[in-house]
């Protein structure tokens, strides 16, 4: 039994696009408490934070969206996943990938208090990993992996105290990558996935030794689930969709092997913008995957039905 502790974060700043700021409602509409109660775990849903009032920032490039909002919600976030890393496992409610910029430096402010490291999987066909400086559309929201890893360039915004080591992350669902990124990408130590490597080895593999690498250094796992990593025919509710993304098949099983490591300590949903969706179905499927991540089996393994 896990103590889930809900966090709203309806962040709607880190793209010009928006929408996503019903996210945390529409996981709530897509009954995210009943499935996890229903698998035994109890839940909290602290309801959603509101963004703290930040000083201007100077200096950014003028393509820079909004990066005020961004750095209030930062601080806010970051305080939020320590409260909530002390209670229980925090489901981040988004929101746009941004929230991350505070959901992971939080949680890892709370790894380092407790002597252990912070590791994170990044689920998404794009790798985050800009600078305000490197990112051509000055959207965000393609930043956090650059801030969380400590990346120079985000002055004006809340410290990272505990910047998570490059070799710590691992990225999985990779399909668009643009050309500063692929550089600094290739020129560190982050473990990078892409879908051709899916194709070519399965997800199960590549999973399965970064969990195990995790597990070797008694880490604390992060896992941020942006909905484009699915493929967009089965989940359409997000601004950028890139075709050629995880099947439904995949998501699974990638969620099933992330239970059974028992490693997971928050989660992101992400990019979920509802006003794309198509009756809910993809605000669902994100229920499902969490739940999933969370014990939502079929049967129990090993089973005589499949040994
Ligand atoms: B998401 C992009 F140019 N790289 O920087 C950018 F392709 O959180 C996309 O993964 C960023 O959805 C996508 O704007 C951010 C673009
Ligand atoms: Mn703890
Ligand atoms: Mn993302
Ligand atoms: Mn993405």
């Amino acid at each position: 039994m896990t103590n889930c502790i809900l966090i709203g974060a309806p962040v709607d700043c880190g793209k010009r696009r928006r929408g996503c700021l019903m996210g945390p409602d529409a996981y709530r509409v897509a009954n995210i408490t009943r499935a996890l109660t229903d698998l035994g775990h109890s839940v909290t849903d602290r309801g959603n934070l509101t963004p703290r009032a930040t000083a201007p920032i100077d200096g950014l490039p003028p393509q820079t969206h909004l990066a005020e909002e961004v750095a209030g919600w930062t601080a806010t976030l970051i305080e939020a996943a320590e409260t909530a890393m002390a209670d229980g496992l925090p489901i981040f409610l988004g929101g746009d990938h941004a929230l991350s910029l505070g959901s992971v430096a939080g949680v890892a402010n709370h790894a380092a208090a407790e002597g252990r490291p912070q590791f994170v999987l990044w689920l998404d066909a794009h790798s985050d990993f800009h600078t305000p400086q490197s990112s051509g559309s000055g959207n965000l929201h393609g930043t956090p992996l650059g801030y969380v890893t400590g990346r120079e360039g985000f002055a004006g915004f809340p410290e990272v105290r505990n910047p998570v080591p490059q070799d710590n992350i691992c990225i999985l669902g990779l399909r668009s990558v643009d050309a500063a990124e692929r550089d600094a990408l290739q020129g560190s130590d982050i473990r990078y996935i892409d879908m051709r490597a899916i194709d070519e080895r399965g997800i199960a593999r590549p999973l399965k030794d970064f969990l195990a690498h995790v597990e070797a250094q008694g880490g604390a796992l992060h896992v941020s689930l942006d909905v484009d990593f699915l493929d967009p025919s089965f989940a359409p509710a997000v601004g950028t969709t890139v075709p050629g993304g995880a099947t439904m098949r995949e998501a699974h099983l990638a969620m099933e092997m992330i239970c059974d490591s028992g490693l997971m300590t928050s989660l992101d949903l992400v990019e979920l913008n509802p006003f794309l969706d198509e009756r809910g179905r993809t605000a669902q499927v994100m229920v499902d995957l969490a739940a999933s991540a969370l014990g939502r089996r079929v049967f129990d393994r090993p089973t005589r039905a499949f040994t």
